[in-house]
């Protein structure tokens, strides 16, 4: 019989027992992917709650064994019930990623070229890197075969491998990050949580005499109506492009900027940025042609823009050495990663593109 000397004591039981019971539940969540067949499932936690699932699905650096601060816990497949068993359903629609198993969406390309590094869950971002062609990249925010919540870097999935870094791994904000139907999310302050990566000639698209077109797309859940920039490529260096709003949250938009001239142009919604408080996913593409009428921006698959943001004499935008951000410092809010996270493309995407990757994440995140 088990005796309590102390209520310390009967608390410390308590919350082991809570987090055992966090830890089944997370483990059953993800252990879903295994399929039906599977006698058990395995799964290392260290000493400060952090697992790793063992398995195809969801690997780490050490798929196949726990490492020396991590204990193995293995559960049944009966363990699968209950309220969980919609997340594990949701789950298994990533982890299979089957073209069929989303019915909203429909494949118009092979991915090219072979992603690098190779995702543990290929499969989930082929779907986004079809659309967004052979110059795109995908940046998998808190995906756990990238670096996951405990990392302060991650590194780009597609044509190019850049790396990001926060300013300190995403487990340790503010807010940890969560799931939202399969996708993981992180939630950022709008203070001192962002991320940046170098300058590279990946980002930049004018030459100071010519532009040329790109399209960046994120998924976001806005909870501070301000002046941000949300994903852009700017500030000490050389501004050249910014997907911002500006102050109490009005016109969101993308500006394509010549620095050297202090000049812009671009296109906006002339109002305070809608979808506060809720998922919602922003597309800007431009076409290159130097002028506002060049950019378009879309929210939630639709084309939004009714006003030009115009400022100076633009000519080009100039290839400076500005990091790029996203999310940027002063964006508050929740921003969606892994295969839903922020995209950056050599081309204008089409509005029949935009909507494909809407529902394509909107059926993985499980939004209406
Ligand atoms: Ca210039
Ligand atoms: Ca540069």
């Amino acid at each position: 019989m088990v005796r309590f000397t102390s209520s310390h004591q009967v608390l410390t039981i308590v919350g082991l027992a809570a987090i055992v019971w966090l830890i089944l539940g997370i483990v059953v969540l993800f252990a879903g992917s295994h399929g039906p067949s599977a006698s058990t499932y395995q799964a290392c936690v260290d000493q400060n709650g952090n697992m790793r699932v063992l398995g195809e699905g969801l690997k780490g650096n050490y798929a196949t064994q726990c490492k020396s601060n991590e204990t193995l816990y293995e559960f049944a497949p009966s363990h699968r019930v209950g309220a969980l068993e919609t997340q594990v359903a949701e789950l298994e629609l990533l982890f299979n990623a089957e073209p069929t198993a989303t019915p909203t969406w429909t494949p118009t390309a092979t991915p090219t070229p072979t992603p690098t590094p190779t995702p543990d869950l290929l499969a989930a971002y082929q779907p986004v890197l079809a659309v967004l062609g052979a110059n795109g990249v995908v940046l998998p925010l808190a995906d756990f075969g990238n670096g996951g919540w405990n990392s302060a870097t991650f590194t780009t999935i597609g044509s190019q491998s850049l790396v990001f870094t926060w300013s300190k791994a995403p487990a340790n904000f503010d807010t940890p990050p969560a799931l939202q139907g399969a996708i993981p999310v992180v939630a950022v302050n709008g203070v001192n949580e962002f991320s940046t990566s170098p300058d590279n000639d990946f980002w930049s698209r004018g030459d100071g005499v010519t532009d040329q077109p790109f399209s960046l797309g994120i998924l976001i859940n806005v909870s501070q109506k301000k002046f941000m920039a949300i994903f852009a490529k700017n500030g000490v260096g050389g501004s050249e492009w910014q997907f911002y709003t500006q102050s109490n949250g009005l016109y969101p938009g993308l500006i394509v900027r010549d620095h050297s001239a202090g000049a812009w142009v671009g296109r906006g919604y002339n109002g305070v940025i809608p979808g506060v408080n809720e998922w919602s996913f922003w597309v800007v593409t431009y076409n290159g042609s130097r002028s506002a009428s060049g950019v378009k921006v879309y929210y939630n698959g639709a084309q939004i823009d009714n006003m030009n943001l115009v400022n100076g004499t633009y000519t080009a935008m100039e290839n400076g050495t500005a990091p790029v951000t996203a999310p940027s410092q002063a964006f508050g809010g929740q921003i969606a990663g892994g295969a839903c996270g922020p995209v950056f493309t050599h081309k204008e995407l089409s509005a029949s593109e935009v909507t494909e990757l809407y529902n394509y994440c909107r059926g993985l995140m499980a939004l209406p």
